[in-house]
C-alpha cells in the first residue's frame, strides 16, 4: 500500500468513526473532499507510470461516435464486438484472452418510416467505432493489470456497453459500476448543477435556485478545500454531498451506459426463473438487454438501442436542382450526413462547406421538423432525424 493509499484509509477509519449530524457535516464535507483529491492524486500518478498520453493503448477515435465494452473476463466482450463489427478479435473460454484494445466499426442506422408508408434504409449509415478492452478489474485503477489504461479508455467513450453473465448480472453490475464511479466515470447521470463564478474578493458566497439539504457552511468548507477562495457559488440542484464534490473535482466524466446480459442462450430451460426476473427486477437497473453474442439473439434491439443513447441524427441534403422526391422510392443511393442532437443547420451547412457559408442566406426543409414541404426557415434551426435540407 502506498502512502496515498494509506492517507485515504486513514481518513476513513475517522470518518467510521464519527457520527453523522448537523454539527458533524462541515468536518465530512472536508473528509470527503480530502479524499476526493487524493484519490486523483492517485489515478495522476498511474497515468505517469503507464507512460505517455492516450492511456497507453495509444489508440485513436475514429467514425462518429465511440462505444467502449466494459466487463469482467469471459464474459464475451470479444465475441460480441466480432458480431456487431468487421473486426476479429480472438476469443476463448480462459480469462485475459484480451490483453489490448481492439477496435471494430459498426455502420449502422435504423430505417425510416416515412409518411407515405414507405420504408427506407440509408445506403450508408453511421460508423459507430467500438472498442473490445481487457476485461475490467477491480483495483484497476489502483494499478493492477492494464487497468489505468482501460479506464482511461473508458473515459474517453461517448457510451459504454457494460455486459454481465446471464445468472450472474446483477452482482457482476453492482461492481462494474462501483469500480467505475470509484474511478470518476458517472454512469447515466447528469453533471452537478453547480455553478462557480470565482470573484476577486469577498470570500465565497452561496446562493441556490432549490432547497438544499446541505449547510451553507458545508458547500464553503468543502469549496475551499478545493482551492476555491473568493466565489459566488450557485446550486440549481438539492445536491448531496457526492454531487457536490463531483461538482469541484476536475477528474469527474459523465458517460450513457447501456446494461447487457450475455449468454442467455445457456438459461434456456430456466425460462420462468428469467420472466420472473423481468417481471420483478426492480433492482436491475433500467434499459437491460438481454443477449446472446453467440447465438446472435438480441443484437436488432442492441444495435437499435446504441443508436439511440448515442443520439445521433441524419440530415440528408437535397440538391436544388432535383427537388422532387428523389429521395423516396427511385433508386438514388441515400446517403445522411450524421451529426448529433441539438445542433442547427448552420453546423450542418459547416460540416458540408466552409465556403458555402458566405453564400448561403437561409435553408430550405422537408420531413421532420418541417410544417410543410419545402419550409423556408433560418441556419438556427434544430435539427431533427430523417430531416432533408437545401441550402439557398
Ligand atoms: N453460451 C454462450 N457462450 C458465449 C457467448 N458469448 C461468448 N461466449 C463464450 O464465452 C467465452 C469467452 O468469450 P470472449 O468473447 O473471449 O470473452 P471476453 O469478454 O472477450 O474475455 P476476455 O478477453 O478474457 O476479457 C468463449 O468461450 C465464448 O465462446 C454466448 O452468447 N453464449
Ligand atoms: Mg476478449
Amino acid at each position: 500500500m502506498d502512502n496515498v493509499e494509506e492517507q485515504i484509509k486513514a481518513i476513513e477509519i475517522g470518518m467510521a468513526k464519527t457520527p453523522y449530524h448537523k454539527a458533524t457535516q462541515k468536518w465530512f464535507g472536508k473528509m470527503r473532499a480530502k479524499i476526493a483529491k487524493l484519490r486523483a492524486q492517485q489515478a495522476d500518478r498511474q497515468v505517469k507510470k503507464g507512460g505517455g498520453g492516450g492511456g497507453g493503448f495509444g489508440l485513436k477515435k475514429f467514425g462518429d461516435a465511440t462505444v467502449v465494452l466494459v466487463g469482467f473476463p469471459s464474459v464475451g466482450k470479444s465475441t460480441l464486438l466480432n458480431k456487431l463489427t468487421n473486426a476479429n478479435s480472438p476469443t476463448a473460454e480462459y480469462a485475459f484472452t484480451t490483453v489490448s484494445v481492439i477496435p471494430g466499426m459498426m455502420n449502422y442506422s435504423p430505417p425510416r418510416y416515412m409518411s407515405s408508408g414507405e420504408v427506407v434504409n440509408d445506403y450508408n449509415g453511421a460508423q459507430i467505432q467500438i472498442l473490445d478492452v481487457p476485461g475490467l478489474i477491480e483495483g484497476a485503477a489502483r494499478g493492477a493489470g492494464r487497468g489505468r489504461e482501460v479506464l482511461s479508455v473508458v473515459r474517453s467513450a461517448d457510451l459504454l456497453l457494460i455486459i454481465g453473465e446471464a445468472g450472474k448480472e446483477k452482482e457482476e453490475f453492482r461492481r462494474i459500476a462501483n469500480e467505475l464511479y470509484e474511478n470518476g466515470v458517472r454512469i447515466n447521470e447528469i453533471r452537478p448543477q453547480v455553478v462557480v463564478h470565482k470573484t476577486l474578493r469577498g470570500g465565497i458566497k452561496i446562493n441556490f435556485t432549490r432547497p438544499q439539504e446541505l449547510l451553507c457552511e458545508t458547500i464553503a468548507e468543502v469549496a475551499k478545500e478545493f482551492g476555491i477562495v473568493n466565489a459566488e457559488i450557485i446550486l440549481k440542484e438539492n445536491s448531496t454531498m457526492e454531487r457536490l464534490i463531483d461538482a469541484f473535482a476536475t477528474n469527474r466524466v459523465y458517460v450513457p451506459a447501456l446494461y447487457l446480459v450475455n449468454k442467455v442462450d445457456k438459461q434456456q430451460g430456466k425460462q420462468v426463473a428469467y420472466l420472473d426476473h423481468l417481471e420483478g427486477g426492480t433492482d436491475s437497473p433500467p434499459g437491460v438487454i438481454r443477449i446472446s453474442a453467440e447465438k446472435e439473439i438480441g443484437l436488432d434491439e442492441l444495435r437499435e438501442a446504441v443508436w439511440n443513447q448515442l443520439r445521433l441524427v441524419r440530415v440528408y441534403l437535397r440538391s436544388t436542382e432535383s427537388l422532387s422526391g428523389h429521395l423516396e422510392g427511385g433508386s438514388t443511393k441515400i446517403e445522411p450526413l450524421i451529426m448529433h442532437e441539438g445542433q442547427k443547420l448552420k453546423d450542418v451547412l459547416a460540416t458540408v462547406s466552409r465556403e458555402m457559408v458566405q453564400d448561403k442566406k437561409a435553408a430550405k426543409i422537408w420531413g421532420p421538423g418541417a410544417r410543410f414541404p419545402g419550409q423556408t426557415v433560418s441556419f438556427e434551426t434544430q435539427i431533427q432525424d430523417g430531416m432533408e435540407v437545401t441550402f439557398i
